[in-house]
């Protein structure tokens, strides 16, 4: 462990000894409050595929390890209903009104032959994706087989664009769970456009921030597999992908409609204006709301600032170009440039496999 937690010299010793003596009599060992943060944040800046990791530092960190972490059966006790309140509360926390906050909540970690709780979501707010009889998607097309596997725990959808999928919660030997998510802790962003006032009969809308929830943490030897990761989004990452990908909402025809761009040839970059426009709707609206949004200049150049930085510590700064690098006007950011390596380091956070799967 850094010295995040400014242990001297003595107390480190007598810490890793202590740690020592409980691998050996229980072959675990339960992590400090300190040490737990330290060691998310390290993981963050660890982590090759973030762009926001310039902020590395002040990743808030909640300790939700005691809240459900009974490995028998209190009567009485609804453990996923415990698990489904903490989520939801992550997720009132994150948003803080609009400033959204960078939390990340940690459950309790896997135990020698004892798992610990999952969630089936990949992040806890997405909208469902419900298959047509006609082959065609009703909603978000990368959420069709979690869709699949939901209704088929008897969950319900109202056939949308986009519905609020439910969070899916299993504890180990027992059956997953649904439970819908109260409205309050679903902040959504209508999508309006300054100049084109086409844009808003087109109903688009997004959740205000992305909380990651398919990452483990690997950390000292433990990992937690359930460590929601809540941070603002940059705006590139939902008018350039989410709403526009040709898998996903693919709704550039759409948007070029609204500004009135002939989309019967290639030639006319109707694809490009469309999404550039989309992209600064998306700005705008989340600006109208008040809710936090970086977009993709900045984000890159903090990306930049933090490299530096990592370099005057002498630390190298593991990295994945395709992440980095945004999805709308890729070349003009200082990342373009460069070139990274995704190194793999310790402590980090890793995608799990869909449990549902
Ligand atoms: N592109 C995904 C989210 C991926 C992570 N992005 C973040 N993370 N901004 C999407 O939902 O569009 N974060 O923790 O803020």
């Amino acid at each position: 462990m850094e010295q995040e937690g400014h242990l001297t010299a003595v107390q480190a010793a007598s810490r890793l000894a202590d740690v020592e003596q409980d691998v050996l009599s229980h072959h675990t060992y339960r992590h400090t409050g300190a040490e737990l943060t330290a060691g998310a944040r390290i993981a963050w800046r660890n982590n090759p595929l973030c762009v926001g990791k310039f902020y590395w530092r002040a990743l808030e960190v909640r300790d939700c390890r005691d809240l459900v972490d009974d490995p028998g059966d209190t009567p009485g006790q609804d453990r996923e209903a415990a698990v489904f309140e903490a989520l939801v509360e992550h997720l009132r926390l994150s948003w803080n009104g609009g400033k959204v906050r960078l939390l990340l909540s940690v459950f309790p970690p896997d135990l020698p032959g004892l798992p610990a709780a999952r969630v089936w979501n990949s992040q806890l707010i997405r909208y469902a994706g419900y298959r047509r009889g006609d082959g065609t998607v009703a909603g978000d097309p990368d959420s069709v087989r979690f869709t699949d596997a939901v209704l088929r725990l008897d969950w319900r959808g109202k056939g949308g664009e986009f519905d609020v999928l439910p969070l899916v919660v299993q504890l180990p030997g027992r059956e997953p769970r649904w439970f819908d998510l109260p409205s309050d802790a679903v902040p959504e962003v209508r999508i309006t456009h300054p100049d084109f006032p086409r844009f808003e009969e087109l109903g688009l809308r997004w959740h205000a921030f992305p909380t990651i929830s398919n990452q483990r943490l690997d950390l000292g030897g433990l990992r937690y597999p359930l460590v929601p990761f809540s941070a603002w989004y940059t705006c590139a990452e939902i008018g350039g992908r989410n709403l526009s990908d040709v898998n996903r909402y693919n709704r550039l025809p759409q948007v070029a409609g609204a500004m009135g761009l002939d989309t019967h040839r290639d030639r006319t970059l109707w694809r490009d204006r469309a999404l550039v426009e989309l992209v600064a709707a998306v700005l705008h609206s989340f600006d109208r709301d008040g809710v936090s949004i970086i977009d993709h200049h900045f984000a890159t150049k903090q990306f930049v600032r933090h490299e530096e930085r990592e370099a005057k510590q002498g630390r190298a700064c593991p990295a994945d170009w395709s992440s980095i690098v945004p999805a709308t006007s890729g070349s003009t950011p200082p990342a373009w440039q460069r070139r990274y390596e995704p190194t793999r380091a310790l402590p980090n956070f890793s995608p799990h496999p869909a449990w549902w799967q």
